[in-house]
Order: structure tokens, then C-alpha cells, then sequence
């Protein structure tokens, strides 16, 4: 299949979703600054990885990408204000994203801590607004769906991941010990989002407990190697700690093969609606930006 492609075309569906999503329209509309500052990651965005997973993720299942599509904007908006606040000075102060100014730089520090919380909080206003009016199945998949993605944006995942990186002290010591650390922090702090985008989807388009549960483990894994990928490409630029710098870029990327292996064996049997599914993992991990 031709992968890049269907990143295009339901690239472009996220995309339409969310241009209509901010600013919210309405009486009450958000002061016009603050809407700018939380368009200013999102549109046009990046590679809209988190989402387009979700979508696939729902055919692999026998849904419809459109069934994603709430779970693939909300986890996008947690993805924007996640970097938002990122990238502020008191934590990575990083001045430059996706070749242009983060947002606290084309706007200021006030306006890009309350730009993240707005669009947090938007993510659940989203994701829990297909609830309303549905029958009680649909109401629960939501239920769920929305609990599966606060448990990914908080203390323990997301946040807690991100607690843990600050507060390592350096990139040297034991090695399994270390390794093992910083792949608990990568799975929390980078593949729980991942693997809440993938859930998500699949729920929302229709999956069983037993087909959850093998996407929980398939999202983790694929969220590791994603990450792994992630600072191979970065190399030189980065931050903190990561499994390239613990294992050096051929066993961080071996790492990362096996992982990719594991995950897209738990899927093997599924036929060819899970392919694009398994193609997205293949590309998130072996990409070249
Ligand atoms: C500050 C609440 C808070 C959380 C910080 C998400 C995060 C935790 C930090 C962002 C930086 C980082 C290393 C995140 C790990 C995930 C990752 C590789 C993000 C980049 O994701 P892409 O490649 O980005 O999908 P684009 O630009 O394509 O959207």
C-alpha cells in the first residue's frame, strides 16, 4: 500500500476536523489572541502520526476512520499543548519548533501556558461531545475512550514521564538499570499518548476487550521505537537522556527493530483491514524526518 499517501488523505481529514474545532464558534467565543495561540502549533500541524494511527487503528478493526475521528483530534490537541508546554522556558526553553517560533516566542510565556491548558481542556470537551444524544454502547465507548485518554495525558503517563526525565540527573551509570529507566520514561511519557490514540480509535470503531488489550501492548512497543526513531533523527540536538545515548544508535535502533517485530506480530493475523495499521507503525519507526 502506498502509506504515504493515506497520511495525506487522512491527514487532510484531521485537518478539516480541527480547523473547525478552533477557535470554537460560538456567542462565547475565546479572546482573539488566545485563539491564536492555540492555532499556532496546530494549523497546519505536524505529521499528524497520533491521529492518523487512531484511524487506522479503527480499520483495523472493521470501523471507519470517520468512527476515529473525535479520538484523532482530542489526541492531537493533547499532543499540541503537551509541546506547547514543552518547549516553555522553565522546562526544555527551546525557541524553535517545526522550523518556526514555539509559542511562547511569537506570543509570550503567560499566553502559551494558558493556549496549552485551553487546548487540553478542549481535547475532552471534543472527545466527550460524541457522547451526547448516542445510544448507552456508544455512550460507554466514550466513557471509556475519554478515561483511557486522561489516564495517557496524566501524573502517571504523560506527566509523570516528563517528572521523571527532568529529574535524571545524567545519562551515565549502570547500564541495564539506566536502559530500564529511561524506556519506562519513554513509555509513559511519549508511547502512553500513542497507545491512547490507537485504543481509542479501535474502540471507537467497534473492537472488543480482546483486541484492546492486544493494542495496548502493539501501542506501547510501537511508542518506544517511535521514540527511539525519534532521537536517532535528533541526534546531537538532544535534551535529556534517551535509549540512543544510553545504547549508542546501533543497539538503540536494533532496539527499536525488535520492538516494531514484536508489536507487528501481535497483529499479524488480522488480515488486510489491519495493514495500514501495520504500515503506520513501520513508517512512525523507520522514518527519515
Ligand atoms: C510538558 C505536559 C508536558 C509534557 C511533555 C510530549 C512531551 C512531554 C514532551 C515533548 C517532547 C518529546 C520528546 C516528546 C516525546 C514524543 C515526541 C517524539 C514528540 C514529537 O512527536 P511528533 O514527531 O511531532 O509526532 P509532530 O511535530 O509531527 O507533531
Amino acid at each position: 500500500m502506498d502509506v504515504a499517501a493515506y497520511f495525506a488523505e487522512r491527514g487532510a481529514l484531521v485537518d478539516r476536523h480541527l480547523a473547525a474545532l478552533v477557535p470554537p464558534r460560538g456567542e462565547a467565543a475565546a479572546p482573539r489572541t488566545l485563539q491564536a495561540a492555540m492555532r499556532h502549533l496546530l494549523l497546519p500541524g505536524g505529521k499528524r502520526l497520533r491521529p492518523v494511527l487512531a484511524m487506522a487503528a479503527s480499520e483495523a478493526v472493521g470501523g471507519t476512520p470517520e468512527a476515529a475521528l473525535p479520538v484523532a483530534a482530542a489526541v492531537e490537541l493533547v499532543h499540541t499543548y503537551s509541546l506547547i508546554h514543552d518547549d516553555l522556558p522553565c522546562i526544555d526553553d527551546d525557541t524553535e519548533r517545526r522550523g518556526g517560533p514555539t509559542v511562547h516566542v511569537a506570543f509570550d510565556e503567560a499566553l502559551a501556558v494558558l493556549a496549552g491548558d485551553a487546548l487540553l481542556a478542549l481535547a475532552f470537551e471534543v472527545l466527550s461531545s460524541g457522547a451526547s444524544g448516542s445510544a448507552a454502547p456508544e455512550t460507554e465507548r466514550v466513557l471509556a475512550t475519554v478515561g483511557e485518554l486522561a489516564a495517557a495525558a496524566g501524573a502517571t503517563a504523560l506527566v509523570g514521564g516528563q517528572v521523571d526525565d527532568l529529574a535524571l540527573e545524567s545519562c551515565a551509570g549502570p547500564g541495564d538499570e539506566l536502559a530500564e529507566q529511561v524506556e519506562s520514561i519513554h513509555r509513559r511519557k511519549s508511547a502512553a499518548l500513542l497507545t491512547a490514540a490507537i485504543t481509542g480509535g479501535a474502540r471507537l470503531g467497534g473492537a472488543g476487550e480482546t483486541e484492546l488489550e492486544v493494542l495496548r501492548r502493539f501501542g506501547g512497543d510501537v511508542g518506544v521505537a517511535f521514540q527511539i526513531a525519534d532521537d536517532l533523527l535528533d541526534q546531537g540536538n538532544e535534551d535529556g537522556c534517551s535509549l540512543v545515548r544510553v545504547f549508542g544508535p546501533e543497539r538503540a535502533r536494533a532496539r527499536a527493530e525488535v520492538l516494531l517485530d514484536g508489536a507487528l506480530g501481535l497483529i499479524e493475523a488480522w488480515g488486510d483491514r489491519a495493514e495500514p495499521l501495520r504500515e503506520c507503525a513501520r513508517s512512525a519507526v523507520r522514518r527519515s524526518r
